[in-house]
């Protein structure tokens, strides 16, 4: 299998990579610092991945980053929990929380914020009162509803010796939380409220391939915590 992947530094692709290392494939990384056009003109999303069967004349492209990893995690048999396991319908729940429920409340909250920071000075005090109002009304209240779940799961599970979502294993679910997370980290100025997180996070840090991906996916911490930082004024 030859794999390509189109990646965008700090954006949620950086996923794909980390999980390229932790499966240990080999693959071409094309990095784009700037929003490109695919070959029909179309923004290319990030990730996108390019994947050609040893056998096969026709090339993939996979788009989404929890499709790309299911793919991968079911291809290769790794990072994945049996249906015959216990933790199954944990991982069941998990790979789907970050994208689907975790990640639209944080991507609304930077929305709003860069809304609010492109708005012509004169009336900008009106986007700031939407903003602040919808923050305060919903999205910090859903974010902290979200984080205090977490966190007790993670909390039941260390209370196990174990680290991970789904218990002993580390699976593709907690690559894709990762990125939520870490974003919510800075978006969520209680973040250290959470220790569990705070703790989970850094086993995360504590990866050999999570820091191979780092440096190969051109991350840049300072650049991230601005990002996600604004939206938490
Ligand atoms: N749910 C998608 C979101 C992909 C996405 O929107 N990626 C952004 C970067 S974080 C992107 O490609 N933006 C460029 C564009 O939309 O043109 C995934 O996780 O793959």
């Amino acid at each position: 299998m030859k794999l390509k992947l189109h990646h965008h530094p700090n954006s949620r692709s950086q996923r794909i990579v980390w999980l390229l290392e932790e499966l240990q494939l080999d693959y071409q990384l094309e990095i784009h610092s700037t929003h490109t056009k695919n070959e029909n003109g179309q923004p290319l999303k990030f990730p996108t991945l390019l994947i050609q069967d040893n056998d096969a004349q026709n090339q993939l492209r996979l788009t989404e980053t929890s499709a790309i990893a299911e793919y991968l995690c079911q291809k290769q048999q790794k990072l994945i929990i049996y249906p015959n396991q216990q933790d199954y319908w944990n991982f069941c729940f998990y790979q789907h929380y970050a994208d689907a429920s975790f990640m639209p409340n944080l991507a609304l909250k930077q929305v709003f914020s860069q809304i609010a920071q492109q708005t012509p000075w004169l009336v900008r005090f009106v986007s700031i009162a939407f903003k602040a109002a919808f923050n305060k009304g919903y999205l910090n209240p859903e974010i902290q509803t979200q984080l205090q779940i977490l966190n007790t799961h993670l909390e039941k599970n260390h209370a196990k010796n174990q680290i991970w979502l789904t218990g002993e294993d580390f699976t593709y679910a907690d690559i894709l939380l990762w990125f939520p997370l870490q974003a919510s980290a800075y978006a969520y100025p209680d973040f250290a409220h959470y220790p569990a997180l705070v703790n989970y996070l850094q086993q995360i840090k504590s990866r050999p391939a999570f820091q191979a991906s780092l440096q190969k996916g051109q991350w840049s911490t300072d650049l991230f915590q601005n990002y996600w930082q604004i939206t938490s004024k």
